[in-house]
């Protein structure tokens, strides 16, 4: 090993030691557990910040409901009776976002929102 090669390996070791307290102190994943009946999502308003990424684990009492939102990066995701159905994002900008319920549902169908706030 000659001496270029040995000093590109030292900054290549101490890059690791400088980016490795970064990943550490990156925020961990908010995780947020919905129940969704006709027609209501309990919790029916959840917080969650900009930029920290957040798995909602989501779950039916009756009929299969769904959930998705564009502006949110919020896949279409059922939610059926028994199961759990999990989706992930990360809020990108502050704001209160209306998610309507995305599986026609019943009756109430139109009135089932989940009150997302996105903060700072
Ligand atoms: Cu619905």
């Amino acid at each position: 090993m000659n001496l270029k090669t040995f000093l590109g390996a030292m900054i290549f070791v101490a890059a690791g030691f400088i980016a490795a307290p970064v990943a550490a102190t990156a925020a961990p994943i908010q995780t947020v557990k919905i129940t969704a009946h006709q027609w209501a999502f309990a919790p029916s308003v959840i917080v969650v910040h900009v930029g920290r990424p957040v798995k909602f684990l989501m779950t039916s009492k009756d009929v299969t409901h769904g959930l998705a939102s564009t502006a949110l990066g919020i896949a279409d995701t059922p939610i059926s009776k028994g199961k759990i159905s999990t989706v992930t994002f990360t809020p990108k900008k502050v704001g209160t976002y209306r998610v309507h319920c995305a599986d026609f549902c019943g009756m109430g169908h139109g009135d089932m929102v989940l009150t997302v706030k996105v903060v700072n």
